[in-house]
């Protein structure tokens, strides 16, 4: 068994095998829709199908004989359209994705405004919005205050492959056609894989025959387009050729390449368009494989004028975005923004937000492949307390377990995991996660196999037996977790009683989840495997890992009787999966390029609905030279999921074994992440209830900045922070873009005012993390640091005002427990709201709602761009007395510090400054 797992390290060792996975010109349904669409006929509207209830209905045909198809059009509150493209009475029902939309969005009433042989205008509810369906050919062009965002269907791509019997059915009835013309299924067979797809050695025979989609969508002054993570690529989507579009199927792609498009662990078919008036999203609810292209070019715009003869033209970018998907259904959400963040509320609003962490999973967490044993662990641990760098969770990676039976111990090394949670890490309140992954040893005398295989609960082959696959522990089964019993029993064996060794403060890990199949067809499932309610493998792929991380968050959940918040992190994942805890970018490598694409793949993730992400600090493959993990811990201590981890075949690289110098760094820039929580914690709110991501592509806070439209290199953190992290080495400056000529920048750690704005040099040394406070913010942070983020629950708060240029700032903090659900269920939180102007400074409840007791305080205040030196300082606190407030002003960096403020940070209170 152990031969297959090693047979597999050291042939990954060396490099991703391209040849392992497809290219475009590689997968059928792509060539068929290539090759098929230029003669294609068009489709039209069937007029006097038209059929109006609060959405609209209709019937489109090509005219070949085909039946006709059935469009819908909806209007759903909050800015945002539906349009589902189905047959009307398939052979069998397509799939359409469940579980990924929180509820069955409401659609608002259309009315039809006009309705002729040529064309359909249809008004919207809300604000001033048209949809014009032009007759012959089909399209559709959306119109917002005259002026059309975007054109459906412009290109002719609509394209759905309708189900057909099997072919020797098919062949039997085509025999009795008349005029003897027989268009075999076989022929073609090779080169449009219909019936069957070759890939290397693997055949995929398809039950169900094509039954791909596809769409064209055509956005008009647009060609800033980002989103549909995941790829190793730049924040920026590229213009794609033939044979090089993205690629969404999930994949196990050890060391994947940078700069390519081709697929890896996790999907998510959104897709934003940015200009400075609008920004606006694409969201193809489709869990099949999929292939985005997408063209941007210069287009002529003729503008209507008031001569009737003449008209204006002017050239405008356009950018050409074209879906298709292997198979399901077209069902596509035109979000309309006009803002970046009523994109995100709107993207929410369809498959939720994110789930707000427990404040220990923001702390640092330190996981290796793998730690050895009860002693290892202990020993990195004490570790640590050595080193005075604090930390939150160790994990354990797959070694922990008897023979990769997941949910199980290896004895020899782990004999008393309960002593070494509750005597080594709960005594530190610290946390320990152990992974999980979906296949399942077959071992019958393994109890979550034989309980599983007795009932059911596996993926099946065609044939209808177990799928069975090599992974980790050997032959494996699957657990099918798109069946909801399966994830109801899957969740039951988190409890306490059932996970042996398990305790309160153990968490979980999800990897292999794409799912990884070692000898299988791209190193995953074959798309002919079979899942509950006799769907194919192909249907949900996409899915598979959204659905273990829904499991086990649902089994943490339960196994507390309701009350903890979970931490989940996975490795796969889909829209929606923000709902459920974190994600990462799997097998990156130790080298200064993983580094720096770390940063656009991660912005890209955080604008796709996920916030919470990270990558590998250090990167996984091979050795990171120190310089590299320590820009590397530098660099996650201002990401939203900060985890050191690496490769078995790595050496050890725990932040204390690389000289002292290093390791002060590396100690230094931890200990910024813990003192950064509460404000991290609190743009994690945010994200939880406003879907605001926590990482942030600069044009996002400065939408209107053209210059920032393609930065990648630097990103804000919240609406506060500016970080550039260092990715290069050797580095003695860098080039940060600081927008907008009306903010005002400090430096973070040493609170200088820069002057000017646009590109700056700023030297660096190998100590230094650029980053920068944005004038016109208050950002809370702790004044000390402890052991893990538990120690420091009452240590005091400091508040940093960075004055814009009339002197004002605002700010929020909000605070609960920090672990359970009631701050939603018992409203048991705070949430702050700080307001600096004309030198009155206030805090005050943002959320009646919210009640928290804490004897936590803000004991520290310091106002950055303090022009002049106050003559007083006053405390008015709500009820009490006024009382004068110690500072001191350095008048060389126009810095005010309020001291030994004791104002606990739950009361209303006034500050003036005379
Ligand atoms: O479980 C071992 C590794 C894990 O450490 C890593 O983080 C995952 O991305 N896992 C992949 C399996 C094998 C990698 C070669």
């Amino acid at each position: 068994m152990e031969s297959d797992s090693q047979e597999k390290i050291s042939v990954e060792d060396e490099a991703v095998d391209r040849s392992e996975f497809k290219t475009c010109k590689q997968i059928a349904f792509y060539r068929r829709q290539k090759s098929l669409c230029p003669g294609k006929p068009l489709y039209r509207v069937i007029l006097d199908t038209v059929e109006l209830t609060n959405t609209v209905k209709f019937q489109i045909t090509s005219g070949d004989c085909k039946a006709p198809l059935l469009v819908e059009i909806y209007e759903i509150e909050g800015n945002i359209f539906r349009l589902k493209i189905n047959e009307i009475t398939p052979l069998k029902p397509r799939y359409q994705v469940p579980d990924v939309l929180i509820k069955e969005p409401a659609s608002l009433r259309l009315t039809i405004s006009e309705k002729n042989a040529d064309e359909l205008v249809l008004v919207c509810a809300s604000e001033d919005q048209q949809l014009r369906i032009t007759v012959d050919p089909f399209e559709i062009q959306l119109i917002s205050n005259k002026e059309v965002v975007l054109s459906i269907n412009s290109n002719g791509l609509l394209y759905l492959e309708q189900l057909q019997p099997p072919p020797q059915i098919r062949e039997s009835t085509l025999q009795k056609k008349k005029d003897g013309s027989v268009d075999s299924p076989k022929e073609n067979q090779e080169d449009l894989g219909l019936w069957e797809e070759k890939f290397g050695s693997f055949l995929d025979i398809k039950a169900n025959g094509p039954s791909s989609i596809g769409l064209d969508f055509s956005l008009y002054g647009f060609e800033h387009i980002y989103g549909i993570p995941q790829h190793a690529e730049t924040l920026l989507l590229k213009n794609t050729s033939d044979d090089d579009v993205y690629r969404l199927y999930n994949l196990d792609v050890f060391g994947y390449q940078t700069h390519s498009k081709m697929g890896i662990y996790g999907s998510v078919p959104l897709l934003l368009a940015h200009k400075p008036d609008r920004t606006i999203g694409l969201f193809w609810l489709n869990s099949s494989e999929t292939l985005v292209e997408i063209g941007t070019k210069a287009a002529l715009e003729v503008l209507p004028s008031r001569t009737p003869d003449i008209s204006k033209q002017r050239i405008l970018p356009q950018t050409d975005v074209r879906w298709m998907s292997e198979s399901g259904i077209i069902d596509t959400f035109i979000l309309m923004g006009p803002s970046p963040f009523h994109t995100f509320k709107q993207y929410a609003q369809l498959t939720g937000t994110q789930a707000l962490p427990p404040l220990f999973s923001l702390g640092y967490h330190q996981c290796r492949w793998n730690y050895e044993d009860e002693k290892d662990v202990e020993m990195v641990d004490t570790s640590f307390d050595v080193s005075n760098i604090p930390y939150d969770v160790i994990w354990l990676d797959i070694e922990h377990t008897d023979g990769k039976r997941y949910f199980t111990w290896d004895k020899k090394k782990f004999g008393n995991p309960e002593r070494m949670q509750k005597q080594i890490l709960m005594k530190k309140k610290r946390k320990l996660v152990v992974i999980l992954d979906p296949h399942i040893k077959v071992d019958p005398l393994y109890t979550i196999y034989s309980q599983a295989k007795e009932r059911g609960y596996f993926v099946k082959d065609r044939k209808g037996d177990d799928f069975e696959g090599i992974c980790w522990p050997g032959p494996s089964c699957y657990l099918d977790f798109t069946n909801p019993e399966v994830r109801n029993w899957y969740a039951d064996q988190f409890a306490f009683k059932t996970y042996k060794g398990s305790s309160e403060i153990l968490f979980a890990w999800n990897d292999m989840n794409e799912p990884s199949v070692f000898k299988g067809v791209e190193l995953t499932m074959q798309k002919d495997a079979i899942h509950h309610g006799k769907w194919e493998h192909r249907e949900v792929h996409n899915l598979y890992g959204f659905y273990q991380q829904m499991a086990t968050a649902e089994g943490l959940i339960r196994r507390s009787g309701g009350l903890e918040r979970p931490f989940v992190l996975t490795r796969s994942f889909f829209a929606g999966s923000q709902k459920y805890g974190a994600v990462w970018t799997g097998d990156n490598k130790a080298e200064w390029d993983y580094l720096k694409i770390s940063i656009p793949m991660l912005l890209t993730i955080s604008i796709a609905g996920i916030s919470f992400c990270g990558a590998d600090v250090g990167g996984f493959v091979g050795d990171p030279e120190p310089e590299l993990l320590v820009r590397w811990y530098q660099a996650g201590a201002f990401q939203p999921f900060f985890r050191g981890h690496a490769n078995m075949h790595t050496k050890r690289r725990e932040p204390w074994l690389f000289g002292e110098e290093n390791t002060r760094i590396i100690r230094e820039a931890i200990k910024e992440r813990y003192t950064l929580l509460p404000y991290l914690y609190s743009l994690f709110y945010r994200a939880h209830t406003a879907a605001e991501p926590v990482m942030r592509p600069m044009w996002v806070e400065f939408p209107k900045c053209l210059e920032t439209f393609g930065i990648e290199d630097e990103y804000m953190l919240g609406n506060a922070l500016l970080v550039y992290p260092v990715t290069e080495p050797k580095v003695t400056t860098v080039n940060v873009f600081l927008p907008d000529s009306h903010e005002i920048w400090y430096e973070f750690r040493k609170f200088r005012c820069l002057k000017g704005q646009g590109l700056l040099k700023i030297p660096v040394t190998l100590n230094s993390i650029p980053v920068f406070q944005r004038g016109g913010t208050i950002i809370p942070l702790k004044t000390s640091v402890g052991k893990s983020t538990e120690w420091m629950a009452d240590v005091p708060y400091e508040l940093r005002v960075a004055l814009d240029c009339k002197a004002s700032a605002t700010g929020e903090l909000y605070l609960d427990d920090g672990h359970s659900f009631q701050y939603l269920h018992e409203k048991q939180f705070l949430l702050r709201k700080f307001i600096f102007h004309e030198n009155i400074f206030s805090s005050r409840c943002a959320d009646e709602n919210g009640q928290f007791r804490t004897k936590c305080v803000i004991e520290q205040i310091l106002i950055l761009g303090m022009k002049k030196q106050p003559s007083s300082v006053t405390a008015s606190i709500h009820d009490g007395e006024d009382k004068a407030v110690t500072f001191t002003y350095d008048a060389k960096n126009s810095v005010l510090t309020l001291q030994q403020l004791s104002l606990n940070v739950g009361i209303d209170w006034v500050l003036h400054i005379k």
